[in-house]
């Protein structure tokens, strides 16, 4: 067991080595989050672990089960965190003076969890280094459960593109300013909010595009106060990187033309923008051979949720592994996975470490 420069929680078995195999996940939560989110991949790869311990069986690499440090956007605009530092996107120069929640600064945070925020470069990994990273996860979507399965082979996996926005106009006696006169932050802010749902449903989104308003924060936020300003944040998603740029060029038009019309101030901010990612295909074939070794009907899918498997992507090859959950629900306390998916997945995510293993063996 050690804590990488990064927190990052990582166990190893079998031995010294440059490459290794991986599995993994995360188990921060979003507020007001679920239990199953995240913490049925780190759960599931240990499971996978203890099962080869038990049975003696050594792999041909050393195995590293990681639970990464903040895969959700905790630091707004600076999570993910450990698997973008593990894959080198994120260095302690980004980190600035940025503050966790609860008010420490993220390097004291990091610290006190063991890392080392002054050099977490030194948990970056280098291209080659892992011979291949695996990931268990529900689905946070609808499509297994409606088609009646337990397993879901991951192809590709959506970018979320978050931007940070503010409309300012003038705040003012709610009773004593005429319709006419007003510069009204918050009525700028819902008709961008309806924006961003137009876009997304635009045809060119296509099926897996979505644009949610998430949070949204108004000041002076008083009941006889003209609203004078409004923060608020903006993500779009795609797993078609043309799409989810028509997307951010939309939203920037939209809100452009919705300041000015309203006579206010705004600022637009892209703090996190990623790429879709695909999942190499000798990955996905790993995870489609797995199901068929254990008798699971290979059933393909996009991932609209992201995931570490996606930040890890630049530097392992990644392949995921999905289970139903129930009614799709996810980010919420009835996010639910039954117990018999989450041990068949973690069964398939231990027969597709063999075949993982095989071909490495075999490079
Ligand atoms: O937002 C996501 O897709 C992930 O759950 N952090
Ligand atoms: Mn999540
Ligand atoms: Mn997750």
């Amino acid at each position: 067991m050690r804590v990488d420069a990064a927190a990052n929680l990582i166990g190893r078995r079998g031995g010294p080595g440059g490459r290794v195999l991986m599995l993994g996940s995360h188990t921060d939560t979003v507020e007001a989050g679920g239990r199953f989110d995240g913490i049925v991949g780190v759960v599931g790869a240990l499971e996978v672990a203890r099962c080869l311990n038990e049975a003696g069986v050594e792999l041909s690499l050393p195995l590293e089960v990681v639970d990464f440090l903040c895969e959700e956007p905790t630091i707004v605009n600076l999570s993910p965190l450990g698997s973008r530092i593990m894959a080198g996107n994120l260095t302690g120069e980004h980190f600035g003076g940025a503050v966790t929640p609860f008010g420490d600064a993220l390097t004291d945070a990091i610290d006190a969890l063991g890392g080392d925020s002054a050099n977490v470069e030194a948990a970056r990994r280098s291209l080659g280094e892992i011979a291949g990273y695996l990931e268990l996860h529900i689905e946070q979507g609808v499509v297994l459960e409606r088609e009646s399965l337990a397993i879901g082979v991951v192809t590709s996996i959506a970018a979320p593109c978050r931007a940070r926005v503010s409309l300012t106009g003038v705040a003012d006696h709610a009773g004593a300013t005429p319709m006419n006169e007003r510069r009204d932050g918050l009525a700028g802010a819902a008709e961008l909010v309806l924006a961003v749902e137009r876009i997304a449903r635009a045809p060119d989104m296509i099926e897996e595009g979505v644009g949610t308003v998430g949070w949204l924060s108004v000041s002076p936020n008083m009941v006889n106060v003209i609203p004078g300003r409004v923060d608020l944040t903006v993500e779009v998603r795609s797993t078609d990187a043309e799409a989810l740029a028509i997307a951010r060029r939309s939203v920037d038009e939209e809100l452009r033309a919705i300041a000015d019309r309203r006579g206010l101030e705004h600022t637009v901010e892209w703090q996190h923008v990623e790429r879709p990612v695909p999942l190499p295909e000798h990955m996905q074939g790993a995870v489609a051979q797995a199901c068929e070794d254990l008798g699971f009907p290979v059933r393909r899918l996009p991932s609209r949720a992201s995931h570490d498997a996606a930040r890890l992507a630049p530097v392992a090859p990644a392949g995921m592994v999905f289970i139903r959950c129930k009614e799709g629900r996810s980010h919420c306390p009835e996010e639910w996975a039954d117990l018999d998916d989450i041990v068949q997945g973690a069964r398939v995510l231990g027969q597709a470490l063999f075949r993982v293993d095989e071909m490495a063996r075999n490079a």
